[in-house]
């Protein structure tokens, strides 16, 4: 089977290495030397002022809201993963859903404003795909209403915007490390911040709140990082340049040969990212009813693919309080629309060309 995503799989002794220093010291977790290690590495690469890693992308979400406090309404998009959405109900907020840019997929800057009551505290924009939000829109807009902004940057680790790196951007953003991104720690995530009292109180939340011995100053939860997590990112971080120029040249490879087919749109990468992770097409509208066809198709060849991101996330069976269709018409065209393609440095080029094969045969093209 091909997979959708696979990890980076790092050379053996290498881990086993960095392993045998988490055995030397007997030390698995809470905030061991692997863990400052790989948070050091991490804000070189990054150029982080602060960059605190967690247990995975979901709690760094939710601890980057409660350390700003955010209990009120939060703007945001239901086009993305639904663990974007579950992070605020987790803080204690509530997610007003409002529509997405037709082109780059993030949240719509010019919509903002009318969703802004009295109780909105922050906006929670998503760099879906490794395509950056608005920044520029969306700080005005929070400075003009003193809200607060978080970037979910899951897809976008190691990712800059106009030269500048994308951490350096809102309050805090936050990063998965889980297996299927391209840097990964197997489970793992971390949120930057240029503000070290925001750093400090993350540092106390995701252990358990706990100041010193004799202190307890927040109502933290467990979300540390284990050894073990550390241990995998510094071991994948020596693959990263190598799995990189493998992703940048099969994007190319995807572009050329998808680039006939018609009744699909190839959706644009992220500018300029060294961690890209996901190759995405778009159904015409008028195809948009083949998009199953396609995927069923493809599997029977062994190639999985993935509906990111479908169903919407204010789609949720419990429900979120769903916005009326008319709210965010775009959000649910592209939910109806797109299609992960396989996206790792194990698609081969006979990969490919089967691929465009089956969706020329599904879409009657050429
Ligand atoms: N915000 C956004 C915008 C996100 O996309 C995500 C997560 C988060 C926040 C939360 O971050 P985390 O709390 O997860 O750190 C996956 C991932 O579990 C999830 O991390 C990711 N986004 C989401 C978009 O996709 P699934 O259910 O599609 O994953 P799964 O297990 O089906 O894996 C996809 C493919 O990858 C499979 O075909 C097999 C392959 N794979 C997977 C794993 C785990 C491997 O080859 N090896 C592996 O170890 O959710």
């Amino acid at each position: 089977m091909l997979t959708v995503a696979q990890p980076i799989i790092p050379d053996f002794d290498r881990f086993a290495s960095y392993l045998q220093i988490a055995f030397a010291e007997r030390r698995f977790t809470n905030n061991g030397p692997l863990l400052s290690l790989l948070e050091l590495r991490l804000r070189e690469l990054v150029a982080a002022r602060n960059l605190i890693l967690v247990s995975n992308g979901t709690i760094a979400l939710q601890l980057a809201l409660q350390a700003l406090g955010v209990k009120g309404e939060v703007i945001t998009t239901p086009f993305t993963f639904c663990a974007t959405t579950h992070s605020i109900v987790w803080a204690g907020a509530q997610p007003v859903f409002v529509d997405i840019d037709p082109h780059n997929l993030t949240i719509d800057p010019a919509l903002i404003e009318a969703a802004i009551t009295p109780r909105t505290e922050a906006i929670l924009g998503v760099h879906v795909y490794g395509r950056i939000c608005d920044v520029d829109a969306i700080q005005k807009i929070a400075d003009r209403h003193g809200l607060a902004v978080v970037y979910d940057a899951a897809h976008s680790f190691n990712a800059a915007f106009r030269g500048t790196p994308i951490g350096q951007f809102g309050n805090a953003v936050t990063y998965s490390f889980h297996a299927t991104k391209m840097f990964h720690t197997g489970e793992g995530g971390a949120v930057e911040t240029s503000s070290s009292e925001l750093a400090e109180k993350l540092r106390g939340l995701r252990n358990f709140g706990i100041e010193s011995e004799d202190s307890i100053t927040q109502c933290g939860t467990n979300a540390k990082m284990s050894e073990l997590s550390a241990a995998m990112g510094l071991a994948v971080l020596f693959k990263l340049g190598e799995e990189g120029r493998a992703r940048a040249a099969l994007r190319k490879l995807y572009n050329l040969m998808l680039s006939d087919v018609t009744g699909i749109t190839l959706f644009p990468g992220p500018e300029d990212s060294s961690t890209d992770i996901y190759y995405i097409i778009r159904f015409d509208a008028e195809h948009v009813h083949l998009r199953d066809q396609a995927q069923a198709q493809l599997k029977l060849r062994g190639i999985l693919t993935r509906k990111y991101f479908y169903p919407l996330t204010c789609d949720a069976s419990f429900g979120y309080g769903q916005p009326q269709d008319a709210v965010i018409p775009v959000a649910r065209q592209a939910s109806r629309d797109v299609l992960a393609l396989p996206f790792h440095s194990e698609v081969s080029t006979g990969d490919v060309e089967t691929i465009a094969t089956v969706l020329r045969g599904v879409l009657g093209s050429n």
